[in-house]
């Protein structure tokens, strides 16, 4: 039985087709197991609706935790995105101290930000928090927003030069995390993709497709989940990568005719596809 058994933590927006309503189906259809622990409820994400609830678990999270450890309860993975406070950076520490077999991977997306502005309730003061936390993952996937709050580096919306991506994929690296992958990275006029390190052998890596114009929420967890489960399934952090950004421009194509879907990505169109490259 090889079967692997992932935990991930992040927010449940009921509506809105972001964390848990993303990570869940995505990487249960690639056939792993997937617990899940929310670190908060909202009635929607906070990227453009308003007057939306929010309902922090912080408080729950230890006797979740106690609770697992009594019934022997350990995962093969770790993949943390949305977390709503410091309080809970330090319990999911914990979490994966405790909970983890001697050979977990651990998937950590600093979910803070996106094009250069933090998201709604989150301080500078928490992206040097995550920063902390970064150091126990086997991959990071920060947007460049993310990771220029992270590393107080300066944030360039487009037009990057290969210099900037590989000094802020060193500096991911530095935080301790074994790889490292950067999102949202554009070298040339009409492409966008993703630049990652190898922290065993310096060698860093890019992909491209097609850039796509437009604001698409809820991609990057697309993309976390898709990676994380590739990952899991034993794929190399490149591999994942791939797959991950081919599903993302998958469920943005589906979606990008439809001008009153502006709240999401329709990933479920696209999970066939995703099987279908897992296989591969
Ligand atoms: O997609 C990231 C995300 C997750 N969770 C909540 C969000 C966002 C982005 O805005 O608001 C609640």
């Amino acid at each position: 039985m090889n079967e692997k058994k992932i935990l991930t933590i992040q927010d449940i927006s009921c509506v809105g087709q972001c964390s848990l309503t993303v990570a869940l189906p995505v990487i249960s259809a690639m056939g792993i197991e997937t617990a899940i622990l929310p670190s908060a409820i909202l009635s929607t994400h906070t990227g453009g609706f308003t007057g939306y609830t929010f309902h922090d678990l912080t408080d729950d999270i230890p006797a979740i935790k106690e609770h697992w450890k009594k019934e022997n309860i350990r995962f093969d993975a770790f993949y943390t995105g949305y977390v709503g406070s410091v309080k809970q950076l330090e319990y999911i520490s914990d979490i994966m101290d405790e909970l983890k077999k001697p050979d977990s991977i651990i998937v950590i997306d600093p979910v803070m930000g996106d094009k250069g502005k933090l998201y709604p309730g989150f301080e500078p003061s928490f992206a040097k928090e995550m920063a902390k936390m970064c150091k126990k993952a086997d991959v990071i996937v920060p947007n460049l927003t993310e990771a220029a709050f992270m590393l107080d580096e300066e944030y360039i919306e487009d037009n990057h030069t290969e210099e900037y991506i590989e000094r802020i994929l060193k500096k991911l690296l530095a935080l301790g995390c074994k790889n490292a992958l950067l999102t949202g990275v554009n070298l040339q006029p009409g492409k966008l993709g993703i630049a990652s390190i190898n922290g065993a052998t310096g060698k860093i890596s890019y992909y491209f497709r097609d850039l796509i114009n437009g604001m698409f929420h809820g991609t990057g967890d697309v993309f976390a989940s898709s990676f994380a489960g590739a990952m899991v399934l034993g794929k190399s952090v490149d591999e994942a990568g791939k797959i991950a950004v081919d599903f993302t421009v998958d469920a943005i194509q589906k979606t990008i005719n439809d001008k009153s879907h502006w709240y999401g990505v329709k990933f479920e169109l696209a999970l066939p596809g995703l099987i279908d490259s897992i296989r591969k």
